[in-house]
């Protein structure tokens, strides 16, 4: 049995305990997932901001600089950082970053990373069940570096309450991160590295993608300028993170999207008991890979294959619901 306003307690007093029940977490082992039934009624307070955009553009240096401009707001933050630093960019991790910087030893400072190649089928919901747990903490701020391709479920963008779209100046990165659809997701778009040339045109492609959104959008996104190495337009982003979090309050977005991370959230587990499930069966011989191979070869349809995949599992398959050519047409 755990003792829910101890547990909270020491979430709040103790860094080593926090460090220690992420690791169970994210390992899920029995006494991390009883900690977190326990403290998840308490959870629902912290804002959770993610940082998202193409490898090096500068998404770990900007959110070492936000941390400096939130301690002296005088709040705690905590970061988790997904994949902290592709290999291709050189970039520094952000653990690294941040040991450089001033308030390395603060205790209002909270670091976590994790591997993209954790736990079987589910980065997204380890990625909520650490949300959840810093949430506890009692940190008001819970940033998220990922790199936002949305590969193996790395999708953090449903998980969280304001997403914040990193692009740099240069070789079409603004076009980029239009393409990628990032510019739909972000509720703040970022261009970094204002102190390279090229900066201006980026600001004014995504400005115009901007000014191009449905009319229906309540809220105009914000697009702006910093530079994370040379301090600029720091305190400008974090009052536009601040900012969305008033606006989601009054408009009741807030409540969506915290249905929406909690759909996703419950869809991602559900996703990752059933691939553990399937691998648990792989005696059998309608594996998920072999299946996958199969559909792959054009043997048989994935609509096939989920219909077998689903007599593995014993869960019967149903039928969609019905409907004629003609209602498609109409529709
Ligand atoms: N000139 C300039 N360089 C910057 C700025 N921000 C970051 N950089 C540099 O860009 C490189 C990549 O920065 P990171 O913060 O690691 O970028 P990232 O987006 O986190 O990279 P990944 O995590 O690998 O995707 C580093 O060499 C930084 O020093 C900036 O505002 N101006
Ligand atoms: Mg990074």
């Amino acid at each position: 049995v755990v003792e829910t306003t101890t547990v909270l307690a020491r979430l709040r007093s103790d860094r080593h305990f926090l460090a220690r029940l992420t690791t169970l977490i994210e390992n899920e082992d029995s006494q991390g997932i009883a900690y977190l039934e326990a403290i998840y009624p308490y959870t629902g307070q912290a804002h959770v901001v993610g940082v998202t955009g193409p490898p090096g553009v500068g998404k770990s240096a900007l959110i070492a600089a936000l941390l400096e401009t939130i301690r002296e707001s005088g709040r705690q933050v905590a970061v988790i950082a997904i994949d902290p630093s592709s290999p291709f960019t050189g970039g520094a991790v952000l653990g690294d970053r941040v040991r450089m910087m001033r308030h390395h030893a603060d205790e209002g400072v909270y670091i976590r990373s994790m591997a993209s190649r954790g736990r079987t089928g589910g980065l997204a919901w380890a990625t909520a069940e650490v949300i959840h747990l810093l949430d506890a903490a009692g940190f008001p701020l819970i940033i998220i570096e990922t790199v936002g391709t949305g590969q193996d479920g790395t999708d953090v963008a449903s998980l969280v309450d304001t997403v914040l779209v990193v692009a740099a100046p240069g070789l079409g990165d603004g076009v980029q991160a239009m393409k990628s659809g990032l510019v739909e997701t972000g509720d703040i778009l970022v261009v970094n590295k204002a102190d390279r040339p090229g900066a201006v045109e980026t600001l004014r492609t995504l400005r115009a993608a901007v000014a191009l959104a449905p009319p229906a959008e309540r809220r105009v996104t914000p697009v702006l300028a910093t530079s994370a190495t040379e301090t600029m337009g720091i305190g400008e982003l974090l009052h536009a993170i601040d900012e969305h979090r008033g606006w989601l309050a009054q408009s009741g977005d807030d409540q969506t999207r915290r249905s929406r991370a909690a759909r996703a959230e419950v869809l991602a587990a559900l996703r990752a008991t059933m691939e553990r499930r399937l691998s648990a069966a792989s005696g059998t011989s309608r594996t998920l890979a072999e299946v996958v191979s199969r559909v792959a070869q054009r043997e048989i349809t994935a609509r096939h294959a989920a219909g077998d995949l689903a007599d593995v599992l014993d869960l019967p398959l149903l039928a969609a619901p019905c409907g004629s050519i003609g209602d498609e047409r109409r529709g």
